[in-house]
């Protein structure tokens, strides 16, 4: 009896140490705080709204965790090796979608890996993404990062964090990205799975097919993504999180890493882009989904047109914009089926 204690006692310790020492490890890679994570998996339950420490009764979220900082520098030669790396080809201003990686480090310190973060970090997945750009990147930006809105869906609960640039000169606008954090509630996903009716064919073929678009004017490119692509990524991006990596990524129960859905999304806008001339136009807006990931190695094919009318059932049809391009992104799975990996649409006025 005893020696069966003592044995548990020993597999309890020995597993404590292992958990301790992926801890570790995690923590090293992305440098999220240990007190973070700690609080994550013993203080919250992923999938449900945790009240913000700094939120007194009737506060905003949006008070408890704003954050600003005053006439930051766009480092231009990174910035700029980052868009060459999406396949940005212009040379006069730095792309919107930019912003997302200058502001990541702001963004996961100073937000995410606080108390006032509504989610569970564990699990957490970068959802959405919604960038309108008013003007060019200003070279000396002031930003203003908040948690704007939570909210309880199917499968658990979701947050928007909106992170806003201006020109630190006249303090005018210039970019403000709304990206959304999903926090996945395992029991309420599997329930949500299964009262979900079977999909038809034509509706499991409407995942990965644009929505009505303009006569012949649909276009299509492969990317293909090599083993070293994600490490190259996050070396240009800042970007490490293990879940990118070939080695750490098994930490986090993957099997093989996933590619980066920022990049995706920077590779689909940088060739509307190049297509549209695109380049000096403003305002302009870019809302994209993400659906499935995206393992490496792995080919991606894109495909992209103009829409006929609105931007379709995923997105908000903004009337301020009077011409939408689609952008559609999959991946081969078993026996030639086609995943979708991610779904967009980048709206602006016609120049002419
Ligand atoms: C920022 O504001 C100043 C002053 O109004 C202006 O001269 C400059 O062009 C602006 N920068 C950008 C990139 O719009
Ligand atoms: C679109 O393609 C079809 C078949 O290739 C062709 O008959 C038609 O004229 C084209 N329409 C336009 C507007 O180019
Ligand atoms: C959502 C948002 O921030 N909108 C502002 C962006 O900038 C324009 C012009 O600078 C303002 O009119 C909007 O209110």
């Amino acid at each position: 009896m005893s020696q069966a204690l003592f044995n548990i006692a020993i597999i309890a310790l020995s597993l404590t140490s292992v958990l301790l020492t992926v801890l570790f490890i995690i923590t090293t890679i992305i440098s999220v705080p240990l007190t973070a994570l700690f609080r994550s998996l013993f203080f919250r339950r992923p999938g449900a709204i945790a009240k913000p420490v700094a939120c007194g009764s009737g506060a905003k979220i949006e008070d408890a965790t704003r954050i600003a900082g005053r006439d930051s520098i766009v480092d231009a030669s990174k910035s700029r090796a980052w868009a060459q790396f999406c396949g940005f080809r212009g040379t006069t201003s730095i792309s919107p979608v930019y912003s997302f990686p200058m502001l990541m480090e702001e963004l996961f310190t100073k937000i995410v890996f606080t108390d006032s973060f509504p989610l569970s970090l564990i699990g957490v997945i970068h959802a959405k993404h919604v960038i309108t750009q008013y003007a060019v990147m200003p070279e000396a930006f002031s930003y203003s990062l908040a948690v704007t809105a939570v909210r309880e869906v199917e499968t658990g609960a979701e947050c928007d964090v909106s992170m806003e640039i201006f020109n630190a000169t006249d303090g005018k606008i210039a970019n403000r990205t709304v990206c959304t954090f999903t926090s996945t509630d395992a029991l309420k996903a599997k329930r949500a799975r299964k009262n979900r009716p079977e999909l038809t064919k034509a509706e499991k073929k409407a995942k990965t097919a644009l929505n009505p678009i303009k006569e012949n004017n649909s276009n299509s490119f492969t990317n293909v993504i090599k083993k070293d692509h994600s490490l190259k990524y996050a070396k240009v991006s800042g970007d490490s999180n293990p879940i990118h990596h070939p080695t750490y990524c098994k930490l986090m129960g993957m099997n093989k890493p996933i590619m980066h859905g920022i990049y995706s999304l920077a590779v689909g806008v940088a060739k509307v882009f190049e297509s549209y001339d695109l380049e000096g136009v403003y305002p302009v807006k870019i809302q994209c989904g993400w659906k499935l990931p995206l393992p490496i190695p792995k080919e991606s094919t894109f495909e992209y047109g103009e829409l006929k009318g609105n931007v379709g059932v995923d997105f908000e049809n903004d009337k301020t914009y009077s011409r939408n391009v689609e952008f559609v992104c999959f991946r081969e799975g078993k026996g030639g089926s086609k995943l979708p990996h991610l779904r967009g649409v980048v709206s602006f006025d016609s120049k002419f």
